[in-house]
């Protein structure tokens, strides 16, 4: 068979999203089991609290996830903003690998440069700011040793806060910043770049040093439209599931 790698991210499951969950145990069940690899390049839940929590649905995705593993395909996952704290014990439980903020892959032999997105986004600097000091083991530890419960009621509390919050921001400096992109795809060498989080789908044409690049936006995973990207030995296609 073809050698087949799907790319997607976004997704923002959460018990809320029936339909998003149920498209999700779908696409484990079929297209992802005729792939070689799955990137899932961040935010597949809408909020993630600790891997302790198994409240629906997740174990139901971590038992199909297994599954997938366990049949031979490899999965690879970046931290979203929303899911940076899957740890350690969620990759033993699914058998997936995190990948690094940055990493590169290669793809039909093409240094392919993944991110989850929200770094490049450096126009928002509250965020950045926010982001910097919860990436500390100190942020992370005081946040994992609250009770379960009391992390389930403030990740609602943050969401709602969140919503209104996000209203506010100018819809630029939500994009991505153009030289950010260029900086970070010359450090790491490469022409292609694959990243989701700004819900912007897109294919976008640059020049890294005078020759030409293209970035790849993954959409979010809407209730009436799922687009994940596919990749084999012949090009990509973004297919609608
Ligand atoms: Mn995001």
């Amino acid at each position: 068979m073809e050698k087949e790698t799907i790319f997607i991210s976004d997704l923002h499951i959460s018990l809320n999203k029936k339909e998003i969950t149920k498209k999700f145990l779908l696409f484990l069940e079929n297209q992802a089991r005729q792939a070689n690899a799955i990137y899932i390049l961040g935010d597949l839940f809408d909020a993630w609290i600790g891997d302790d929590d198994n409240t629906p649905p997740n174990k139901q995705i971590k038992t199909q996830l297994k599954l997938l593993t366990d049949s031979g395909v490899s999965v690879f996952l970046q931290q979203g903003n929303r899911d940076f704290l899957i740890g350690d014990q969620f990759c033993t439980e699914t058998g997936i690998t995190l990948l690094d903020d940055y990493a590169v892959i290669k793809l039909n032999g093409v240094n392919t440069l993944l991110t989850h997105g929200d770094l490049l986004c450096t126009d928002d600097l509250p965020y950045q700011a926010f982001r910097e000091k919860s990436r500390t083991e100190e942020w992370k530890q005081n946040v994992l040793s609250k009770p379960l419960l009391i992390r389930l009621l403030a990740a609602r509390w943050y969401r709602f806060r969140s919503f209104f919050h996000k209203r506010k921001k100018s819809q630029d400096i939500m994009d991505v910043n153009q030289q950010t992109v260029i900086d970070e795809m010359k450090k790491h060498d490469c022409y292609r770049l694959i990243h989701g989080h700004t819900h912007r789908p897109f294919i976008h044409n640059l020049e890294i040093k005078g020759k030409p690049a293209l970035r790849f936006v993954l959409a979010e995973w809407k209730k009436d439209s799922v687009e994940i990207l596919r990749w084999n030995a012949k090009g990509y296609k973004i297919e609608n599931i």
